[in-house]
């Protein structure tokens, strides 16, 4: 086949499940051309795997540049060089518009939109009134929806009463490569061979719920020696710097910043701090399972089918910060303990999430869109 596949490509996890996919395809021997408005940074070389940048004219008058209109015409463009048979558009804010756009402009040429609901675009962006009539227009016109979770197939149909199919896919990990691991010089490098390794991966937005985070890595660091690796950046990261002080675990919270190969960071830790506002899936959850860490998250949205509570974690109510911190210090105060939720966790993802077998329902779901 012939995908045209457009995305976030900065760091998150619908641009990053977009790119592995596509990288996916690509190796499976389809031509993928990814359509953005920067490189996607999980992308690498495979030859028939193409990057085309939507290029957007900037106007004195535009405070705020079209970029969904920019999109619309590259993907239409791309559509035309590439001869593409489907374009796939990942987060529906706005790419399931600008293609629907770019279908009207291409008028009776054959060309069908598959679109991905990931999370905040329905839950927190899509459903803004600013947007919430254009997001279900978009997925209305889709020629097929799929979501990454049944929690998030729900929330669409309660938001916005779509009657569309809606097929769950699952997110995926590549198992080869988030795997334990464990280089000893590195762990050395952030934690010393007495104390406790926590990590918490995010892009610092007030869903993820940082200052709980921080206050979970407190309520273990006076019970056990420990530190916590904050990897990722966003609008919250200068304020978690503060809480960190005020808190008085400044000296034992290492930010890391942004972070291309998080596979070799997740692999040092001991355990994942994950106590979102809500999540539609909890992406990096699957990743830590993938390398044997066992998941602290909130019992919310689609992590409960992600993370199986009491096998490979432990999940608590949003906000309760001392169950949180209790179940923390339950698995990293119990070695054996820690392992064997590690050991079912792995097991838990190479069974239900792996990148073969989801990438190969994609597949699947592609061929039966064009059939119909
Ligand atoms: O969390 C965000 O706002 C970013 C968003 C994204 O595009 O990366 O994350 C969503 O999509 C991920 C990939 O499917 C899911 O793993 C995240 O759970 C989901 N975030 C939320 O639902 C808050």
């Amino acid at each position: 086949m012939k995908i045209g596949i457009t995305c976030y490509p900065t760091y998150g996890g619908s641009g990053t499940v977009a790119t592995e996919l596509g990288i996916a395809l690509g190796k499976r021997g389809h031509d993928v051309s990814f359509i953005a408005y920067s490189m996607p940074y999980r992308f690498n070389f495979e030859p028939n795997v193409h990057y085309h940048e939507v290029q957007m004219l900037n106007y004195p008058l535009f405070e705020y540049p079209p970029y969904s209109l920019a999109l619309a015409v590259k993907t239409a463009e791309i559509v035309e060089s590439e001869n593409l048979d489907l374009v796939h558009s990942h987060y529906a804010v706005p790419h399931a518009t600008s293609a629907f756009l770019a279908k009207q402009i291409l008028g009776g040429r054959k060309l069908k939109a598959v679109t991905t609901l990931h999370g905040t675009d329905i839950t927190l962006v899509g459903s803004d009134p600013s947007y919430a009539r254009i997001t279900r227009f978009s997925i209305e016109q889709s020629d097929g929806i799929t979501s990454v979770s049944e929690f998030l197939k729900k929330e669409t149909r309660k938001i916005f009463e779509v009657e569309n199919n809606i097929e769950v896919i699952p997110n995926f990990v590549d198992t080869d490569r988030f795997t334990r691991n464990v280089n000893c010089d590195d762990r050395a490098k952030f934690a010393s061979e007495d104390e406790k390794l926590l990590i918490h991966i995010s892009n610092f937005r007030p869903v993820k719920r940082i200052s709980d985070v921080l206050k979970i890595f407190a309520g273990v660091r006076k019970e056990m020696p420990a530190k916590l690796l904050m990897v990722g950046d966003g609008p919250l990261r200068a304020s978690a710097f503060c809480g960190a002080s005020s808190l008085g675990i400044e000296s034992d919270v290492l930010f890391m910043g942004k972070q291309a190969e998080i596979e070799k960071m997740l692999c040092l830790a001991d355990l994942l701090l994950l106590p979102s506002q809500t999540e539609s899936f909890g992406l990096v959850a699957l990743e830590a399972m993938s390398c044997e860490i066992p998941v602290v998250a909130s019992d919310v949205g689609g992590i409960p089918e992600v993370v199986r509570h009491g096998e490979c974690g432990y999940l608590a109510p949003v906000g309760d910060v001392s169950k949180m911190t209790e179940y923390a210090l339950k698995v990293l105060g119990d070695n054996e303990l820690r392992k064997k939720m590690g050991k079912n966790a792995r097991d838990y993802a190479i069974e239900n999430f792996s990148m073969e077998e989801i990438v190969a329902r994609y597949e699947a779901f592609y061929e039966k869109v064009l059939a119909d």
